[in-house]
């Protein structure tokens, strides 16, 4: 296994000096040890995968150096335009470094929602025309193939992609926890909630998890799973599927489960639901301030004001809430009609027992969608 250290130490003697991306499970001790040891215009934890990309391009037209960007292979699809369009040698033709964690790698079991990017990661890339590496797991061999992967982009001027599989590097410990003071766990709070809600009502919940903390409540509470999509990917687009249930079904209350980063990653959909308007949506954010389900990095969840952007969006009502008293009466007030949300500031963590969906993604739409013919 590669020391995070190690690897980044080579990277900086390569003249990689800034980093930006979103976390991901399989890099979380190298994105740890970048977080601990680069100041915070030299790592940004971007909204999405091609907002990275960008933030790179523009880190090269200031200095004329290579960034390199982090991200799940998940993120390949965010990425790929400003890949295709901005930096790419036939547009304006600026060097970067992808480092792209390969969840669902063929021969390797992992969730449903990894097998098919799992599958098409490297031929994206064959596809975009750039060139990549599996790292290998020993230090030599690692410490060669970034000299390849930085003579390569100084040479071509075009991007370069080194591809992690699980277990390629070391543990590192966070150093730099950025800690918040909530006291209820996001899944005192999702009970609360899924507890509160008509019987009729759809929950549409998002990737990571609080759709887990969902799903294990439904099994708990002796409840089917029907009334429940689980976005297991697509990570922040579950406000937009809900948005498509609730314009067609509007005798029924429809409830999206968003998180804080999931919710930033792509935030104008907030705008497309405040201005279609529904009447039976209500938008819960359970904001902990972090990626919580890929290692806890910081979002910017605390210090951006949710409610202030959901008035702005023509959300009919918004409030914010951190203890149980308050959620209760949140939840109690905001039964009637209109498009509400309710942000939820939770501590991290989750309970590390948590288990994983025992449905597949499959039995869970047909299960959903005929609960909706009912
Ligand atoms: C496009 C994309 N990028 C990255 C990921 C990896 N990923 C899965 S869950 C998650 C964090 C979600 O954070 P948040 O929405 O705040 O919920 P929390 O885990 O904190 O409850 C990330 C980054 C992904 N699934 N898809």
């Amino acid at each position: 296994m590669i020391n995070p250290q190690f690897f980044i130490e080579k990277l900086q003697a390569e003249g990689v000096e800034f980093y930006a991306g979103v976390p991901d499970s399989l890099l979380k001790n190298v994105c740890a040890y970048i977080t601990d040891h680069f100041d915070s215009n030299h790592n940004i934890i971007a909204a999405n995968e091609g907002g990275a990309v960008a933030l790179a391009a523009g880190y090269h037209l200031a200095t004329g150096k290579v960034g390199c960007v982090y991200m799940q292979n998940s993120g390949e699809g965010n990425a790929i335009n400003p890949l295709a369009s901005l930096t790419d040698p036939e547009v304006y033709h600026i060097p970067l470094l992808l480092l792209i964690g390969w969840r669902g790698r063929p021969g390797v079991h992992d969730e449903p929602q990894h097998v098919k990017q799992g599958k098409v990661t490297t031929g994206l890339l064959n596809v975009m025309g750039i060139n990549y590496e599996v790292l290998a797991k020993e230090e030599d061999q690692a410490a060669k193939q970034i000299e390849k992967a930085m003579c390569s982009i100084r040479e071509s001027g075009n991007a370069y992609a080194l591809v992690v599989e699980k277990d390629t590097f070391d543990s590192y410990t966070l150093q730099n926890v950025k800690r918040n003071d909530y006291t209820m766990s996001r899944e005192e709070a999702i009970k609360a909630v899924a507890a509160s809600i008509p019987p009729d009502a759809i929950i549409v919940s998002t990737t990571g998890m609080i759709s887990r903390e969902l799903f294990e409540y439904r099994t708990a509470m002796g409840q089917g799973h029907e009334r429940d999509f689980l976005t297991v990917g697509s990570m922040g687009h579950a406000s937009m599927i809900a948005l498509g249930i609730a314009l067609q079904h509007p005798e029924r209350k429809v409830y999206c489960f968003d998180g804080d980063g999931a919710c930033i990653m792509h935030m104008g959909n907030m705008a497309i639901v405040g201005s279609k308007c529904p009447s039976n949506y209500v938008h819960v954010i359970f904001n902990n301030g972090a990626h919580d389900s890929v290692g806890g990095q910081p979002t910017v969840g605390h210090e951006i004001d949710i409610v202030a952007i959901a008035h702005a969006m023509h959300y009919q009502d918004a409030v914010c809430v951190w203890t149980p008293e308050q959620l209760k009466e949140a939840l109690s007030s905001r039964s009637a009609d209109g498009l509400r949300l309710v942000e939820i500031r939770v501590k991290k963590g989750n309970r590390k027992d948590l288990g994983r969906p025992t449905t597949t993604p499959i039995q869970n739409k047909e299960a959903l969608m005929s609960f909706l013919k009912q």
